[in-house]
């Protein structure tokens, strides 16, 4: 048990390190909505950029008891959510934008309410383009919208939570 501890502790060091050599996925712009008190669920945007091509496979933080790569989309005029299924594709050198109303990193099972202003700590977990697996631990600040934007939630995303079973979500 110990030894498997050691061997995977070694295994992540070196994916990590490779990483930082040639494989990082560059994080921008990543911010994680606010919930209000009974909200089990949220969403975590951000622009992504992985130089040498690499998938977004999953994502994990300690405030949330499941966290998921989502795709949004319509379907029969009917606003989904699903997770994406074999992770979300980073083409080499492109900006991929996971934005309300499209892909973003879902946090379920909420154990505590992200409050404004306050920061979540979210890991995302990559395979490169030669299948490594590489996690990168961000530190999200938690806003309303996206940070610079002066744009008002779109009235989907009200949707997006209503799916999960939360309380709708009045003005
Ligand atoms: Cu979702």
């Amino acid at each position: 048990m110990k030894l498997k501890a050691l061997i995977t502790a070694v295994a992540l060091a070196t994916t990590t390190l490779c990483a930082l050599a040639h494989d990082a996925v560059e994080v921008q712009n990543a911010w994680a909505r606010a919930t209000v008190k009974g909200q089990m669920a949220t969403g975590a945007f951000m622009t992504l950029t992985a130089d040498a091509g690499a998938t977004l496979v999953g994502a994990s933080s300690p405030v949330a008891g499941v966290a998921q790569v989502h795709e949004m989309k319509m379907e029969g005029g009917v606003m989904k959510m699903a997770e994406v299924k074999g992770g979300l594709n980073l083409p080499a050198g492109k900006a991929v934008e996971l934005k309300p109303g499209g892909y973003h990193v879902m946090l379920m099972d909420l154990k505590e309410p992200l409050m404004k202003g306050a920061s979540v700590p979210v890991t995302l977990i990559f395979k490169d383009a030669k299948g490594a697996e590489i996690k990168q631990e961000l530190n999200l600040p938690v806003a309303m919208s996206a940070p610079g934007s002066a744009a008002k939630p779109a009235a989907m995303d009200h949707s997006m939570h209503n799916m999960h079973g939360d309380k709708p979500v009045t003005k």
